[in-house]
């Protein structure tokens, strides 16, 4: 598959109705910082199209990206942003489980996380949490695969892979949004899981 076209459909905000939609949604969870808005730039081979910042907190709403007019990424805000009020975290827990809930449109969850360092209690909180809302566990993106040395890759997927807790089965994805290493590998996945 190859995303010709993206659009950014509508922008939600964490106190507003989570919008009911006709077409399938990948979403894209993971703490501030790590990388979700750039990867949306990076599948879909655009520069800053879903905006990206080195300061975290940069995603303030829930940003629903229709992809060649067939399928969602939702692109959530992070989790885990010192500088939010407990006010502004605690909305965001909520409105992942109303969604998670509510929505029965969601295909699949992508939980992004930096693959220099363990996955972070919140990383593993929200691992478990998607595992016992939903059934499944979601598709892993070890993010910023640039920053590490290639002969230690094998290492930190299977830290990653024993920190979460996750089984063999779950897909783990090298990725870097730099070099857009493993874009084939989620592209091929996005549409086996589309077929
Ligand atoms: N080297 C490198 N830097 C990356 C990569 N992915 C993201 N970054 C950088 O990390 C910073 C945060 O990226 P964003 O995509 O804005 O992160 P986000 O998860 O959307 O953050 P919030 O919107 O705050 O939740 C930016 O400075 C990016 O350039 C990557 O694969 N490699
Ligand atoms: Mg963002």
């Amino acid at each position: 598959m190859k995303i010709n076209e993206i659009k950014l459909e509508k922008v939600v905000g964490l106190n507003s109705k989570i919008p009911s939609n006709n077409m399938k949604e990948f979403v894209l969870v993971g703490r501030s910082n790590v990388g979700k808005s750039s990867f949306i730039n990076a599948i879909s081979n655009r520069k800053n199209y879903a905006h990206t910042s080195s300061t975290p907190g940069k995603t303030r709403t829930i940003n629903y990206y229709l992809v060649n007019n067939k399928f969602y990424i939702v692109d959530l805000p992070g989790y885990g942003f010192a500088k939010a009020s407990i006010e502004e975290q605690n909305n965001w827990a909520t409105f992942i489980n109303k969604y998670l809930k509510t929505s029965d449109m969601i295909e699949e969850i992508i939980l992004i996380v930096d693959i220099r360092h363990k996955p972070s209690v919140k990383d593993c909180q929200m691992f478990s949490f998607i595992v016992s809302a939903t059934g499944y566990e979601p598709i892993v993106i070890a993010t910023k695969l640039d920053k590490i040395k290639k002969s230690g890759v094998n290492s930190k997927i299977s830290d990653i892979r024993n920190e979460l807790g996750a089984t063999e089965n779950c897909e783990i994805i090298p990725f870097s949004s730099e070099n857009k290493d493993g874009t084939k590998d989620v592209l091929k996945l996005l549409s086996v899981i589309m077929e």
